[in-house]
C-alpha cells in the first residue's frame, strides 16, 4: 500500500546502501527525513556529503538521542539495525510506525515480487533464478539483499515482469504487508540468533515472508527441514511446492539417481545433474528451488536446462575451482569477515582444509572454534594475519602458517586427500598481496586449473573467470 509521505517526518537509522536509498526516495516524496547512524557524521563520507545541506534533511542524530522520537511519524531502520536499538525499543514504546525499507519499498512495487529468503545459499538462488527467466525472455529487476535495495527500483518505471529479491531475515523484521507471488524459504538454521534474540523469533520472522500470500501465490519451502515442514502447515499460498535432497516427493522436486525430478499433478520433468554448472551437494537444493519458481512464471524445462548447464555460480563466492585427484576446491574469496568463513563452513559437511589469511580488518575470529572443531580437519593460513588467526584459533585442529597464499594452496595440495574439500575463505582483506579479492581468487583458481591440466583430469567450472 503507497502512502501519502509529502510532509511526514521520518527517522532513516543507518546511513549505508539502505539508508541512502531510502532517505533518497523518502526526499522524492516530499517528505522531511531525519537521519541517524552510530558513526559521527565525519566517518560517514559520501554517504553524508549527499545529503549536507539539503532543507528538508537533518543529519547527525545519535544512536541515544531519543529527543528526536517527539517529531517523528515513521522510522525505517536499515537491516544492520538491531531490535534491541535504543531509538527502535523507545519508538515502539511510543506506538511510532516502524517500516523496514523493504516494507516500504513493497508498497510501491507495481510488479510481482519473487522473494527468496533462508540461511544459506539466498543470493546463489537469487542470481539463477534471474538468469532463468531472463533466458526465457522475462525482464526481471534483480535485487534487494544482494546488493542493490528493491526501494531504489520502486523509485524508478519499473519496466520488468518480476522483481526477484533476495531477503535476508533482518529485512522481514519489520514487515507487515509484504505479499511476494513466489516466497522461497531454502533453509533455516541458527545463524543471526543473537541480532533476533533466540531461535523462535527468527524463526518467526522468516515466516513473515509467507505470511500476505492468497490466491494464485507459489510458496516453496524445504522438504528435509523441520522448521520449514512445520511451517508449511499454517501456510495461506494457494499453490505450495517442496525440495528435498533427501526423500522421494510425490509432489515437488527431489534427487533421483543421475536426475533432479519434479513430479506435480500430470507433470514429471528430468534435468539432468551431470549438465548442472553449479557444483556441490548443497548447490541443488537452491538449483530445486529456483527451477520450481521458474516454472510457475512459465519458463519451459529446456530454457531451464540451457541456463542451468551455463551457471557456474557467483564469482569469489564458494565458487567452484575444480576437482583434482577426488578433492574439490571452491574459491571464497570474497569471503572477507568471520561471518562469511561461518557461512562458508555451513555449506560443506566436511572434512574441509580452510585456507584463511590475508590482512585483518577486525572481527571475532574465536566464533569460529566450534564450527572449525566440527569440520576442519586442517587449517592453513598466510598472509599478513596468519600469526594472529594462529594465535587466536590455531590450537583447535592441526594448523600450518604459510607466507603466501600460493604456499598455502600447495600445502593444501599435499595434504588433502579424495573426498576433501580444500575452501579458500580468506576472513581478511586481500590488500596485503593482491589488489582486491577478484584478482586473489582468480590466483587460486588458476593454480587449481593448473594441477588439474598437468594430472590430465579435473572438472574445473568451464570459464575460470
Ligand atoms: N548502523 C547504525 N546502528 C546500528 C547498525 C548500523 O547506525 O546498530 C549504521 C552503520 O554505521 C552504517 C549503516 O548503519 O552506516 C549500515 O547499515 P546496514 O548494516 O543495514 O548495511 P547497508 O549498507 O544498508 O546494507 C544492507 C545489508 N546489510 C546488512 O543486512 C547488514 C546488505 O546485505 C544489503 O546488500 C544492502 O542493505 C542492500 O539491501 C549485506 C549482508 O551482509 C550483503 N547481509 C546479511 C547477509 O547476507 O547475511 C544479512
Amino acid at each position: 500500500m503507497s502512502m501519502n509521505l509529502s510532509g511526514k517526518r521520518i527517522l532513516v537509522i543507518g546511513l549505508g546502501r539502505t539508508g541512502v536509498a531510502t532517505a533518497r526516495f523518502l526526499l522524492d516524496k516530499g517528505a522531511r527525513v531525519m537521519i541517524a547512524d552510530e558513526k559521527p557524521v565525519s566517518e560517514l563520507g559520501d554517504a553524508a556529503d549527499v545529503f549536507t545541506g539539503l532543507v528538508d534533511v537533518e543529519l547527525g542524530i545519535r544512536q541515544d538521542d531519543t529527543d528526536v522520537l517527539s517529531r517523528t511519524d515513521m522510522i525505517v531502520p536499515s537491516p544492520g539495525v538491531p531490535p534491541f536499538n535504543t531509538l527502535l525499543v523507545e519508538g515502539l514504546r511510543m506506538g511510532i510506525p516502524i517500516l523496514s525499507e523493504l516494507e516500504l519499498a513493497s508498497g510501491y512495487l507495481k510488479k510481482p515480487a519473487i522473494a527468496i529468503t533462508g540461511t544459506n545459499g539466498k543470493t546463489t538462488t537469487t542470481s539463477l533464478l534471474g538468469r532463468i527467466l531472463e533466458h526465457c525472455g522475462k525482464k526481471v529487476f534483480v535485487g534487494g539483499n544482494i546488493g542493490n535495495p528493491l526501494i531504489s527500483y520502486v523509485n524508478g518505471r519499473q519496466e520488468d515482469d518480476y522483481a526477484v529479491i533476495e531477503v535476508s531475515s533482518f529485512q522481514l523484521q519489520w514487515v507487515r504487508n509484504f505479499h511476494p507471488f513466489i516466497a522461497m524459504l531454502l533453509n533455516v538454521s541458527c545463524d543471526h540468533a543473537d541480532y533476533h534474540g533466540s531461535f523462535e523469533e527468527y524463526r518467526s520472522v522468516k515466516e513473515r515472508i509467507f505470511a500476505r500470500q492468497g490466491e494464485g501465490d507459489l510458496a516453496i519451502l524445504n522438504a528435509d527441514d523441520p522448521v520449514s515442514t512445520d511451517l508449511s502447515k499454517g501456510l495461506s499460498a494457494e499453490h505450495v511446492s517442496f525440495f528435498s535432497s533427501s526423500q522421494r516427493l510425490k509432489d515437488g522436486m527431489f534427487i533421483d539417481g543421475e536426475f533432479l525430478r519434479y513430479r506435480s499433478a500430470g507433470q514429471d520433468e528430468k534435468y539432468p545433474i551431470r549438465s548442472i554448472g553449479l557444483k556441490g551437494a548443497h548447490n541443488l537444493e537452491n538449483v530445486m528451488s529456483a527451477v520450481l519458481a521458474a516454472r510457475m512464471c512459465g519458463c519451459s524445462p529446456v530454457e531451464i536446462i540451457d541456463v542451468l548447464e551455463g551457471f557456474t555460480g557467483i564469482p569469489h563466492r564458494i565458487e567452484f575451482a575444480g576437482a583434482v585427484d577426488g578433492v574439490e576446491y571452491y574459491n571464497d574469496s570474497k569471503g572477507t569477515n568471520v561471518d562469511a568463513v561461518h557461512r562458508a563452513l555451513e555449506s560443506f559437511p566436511g572434512p574441509v582444509v580452510l585456507l584463511m589469511g590475508g590482512r585483518y580488518k577486525g572481527g571475532d575470529f574465536g566464533i569460529l572454534a566450534e564450527i572449525i572443531r566440527e569440520k576442519v580437519k586442517m587449517l592453513i593460513v598466510f598472509g599478513e594475519a596468519g600469526r594472529e588467526i594462529d594465535s587466536i584459533i590455531g590450537g583447535i585442529t592441526r594448523t600450518e602458517i604459510a607466507g603466501n597464499l600460493k604456499n598455502a594452496v600447495n600445502m593444501a595440495r599435499g595434504n588433502s586427500s579424495s573426498g576433501d574439500i580444500v575452501l579458500l575463505s580468506p576472513g581478511c582483506s586481500s590488500f596485503d598481496e593482491f589488489k582486491n579479492y577478484e584478482e586473489r581468487g582468480n590466483v587460486f583458481k588458476d593454480m587449481v586449473g593448473q594441477m588439474g591440466r598437468q594430472k590430465g583430469q579435473g572438472t574445473w567450472a568451464n570459464s575460470l573467470h
